[in-house]
């Protein structure tokens, strides 16, 4: 039986609570920058975040929300000119990572060290671009944090992005390592899936205000949160746990209990 080797991490939502207040916010200053009277208010975002992937949500929402708007040229042009507004607005983006604006989700940083410290691997599988994986982890965690990770998988590296299998495919490649010795770290249903058709079993989902009520039935266990000292996580949903904090030793116990009933 495969023990567990790795902690495979989704980034937005799961690392850190990157939508509302960094990713959203990022893609209305370039709306507005570049003259555009596009504008996501928090519950159209919430409905956008059906699609991953910054330059995918774009187009879904102009073909399912903003229809009236007109582009002049076919629609190589139109990806095109969503792929330049979507580089700039990387750029507003790893601007707020810099002021700081986006912190860890709660416990993110001590499951990390806790990891660290026993001698697990540790992976990204994300769909976002990678500087913004890199510019989160260096103004959280510190720039040596960034070497911590031994693979970062990422949605440009792969044919699909997630609910697709190919980044935690990639993801297990890089690491060379069965999916029965990972646990994959989520957020999402889209996560979820792309997880499970990895070939995955152990699911922590670690849940927020944009993706609770989602399906999470094929995760191993679902929390609000992986909680810290005084901010103690609650189990949602999945198989038993008990406990405040969310603990490495809880990770290796769940992934015995998932392969031994495989
Ligand atoms: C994250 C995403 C990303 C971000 C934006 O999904 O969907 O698209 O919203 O990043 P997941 P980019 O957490 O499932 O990986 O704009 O760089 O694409
Ligand atoms: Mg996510």
């Amino acid at each position: 039986m495969a023990e567990l080797k790795a902690l495979i991490f989704d980034v937005d939502g799961t690392l850190a609570d990157t939508e509302r207040d960094g990713h959203r916010v990022a893609f209305n200053e370039v709306f507005k920058q570049e003259g555009l009277d596009w504008h996501w208010d928090d519950a159209l975002y919430h409905q956008l975040l059906a699609v991953t992937g910054g330059k995918e949500r774009m187009l879904y929402y102009l073909q399912k929300f903003n229809q009236e708007w007109a582009f002049d040229g076919d629609e190589s042009a139109l990806k095109q000119f969503l792929a330049e507004l979507h580089a700039k607005k990387t750029v507003h983006y790893v601007k707020l990572l810099e002021q700081g604006k986006i912190p860890l989700r709660c416990g993110v940083r001590r499951l990390l060290q806790e990891a660290r410290d026993q001698g697990l691997r540790l992976a990204i599988a994300t769909t976002t671009t990678p500087r913004n994986v890199t510019a989160l982890l260096e103004h959280t965690l510190g720039i040596e944090s960034i070497d911590w990770f031994e693979v970062i998988a990422a949605g440009e590296m792969v044919k699909k992005k997630k609910p697709a299998a190919d980044v935690f495919t990639l993801a297990l490649e890089l690491l060379q390592l069965p999916a029965s010795a990972c646990v994959a770290l989520e957020d999402s249903v889209n996560g979820v899936i792309s997880a499970r058709d990895a070939g995955i079993k152990h699911i922590l989902v670690t849940q927020n205000d944009y993706t609770a009520g989602q399906d999470f039935s094929d995760a191993t266990l679902v929390l609000d949160q992986l909680g810290d000292p005084g901010s103690p996580a609650t189990r949602l949903a999945g198989v038993d746990w008990q406990g405040d904090m969310l603990h490495v030793q809880d990770l290796i116990a769940l992934n015995r209990q998932v392969n031994a009933s495989a």
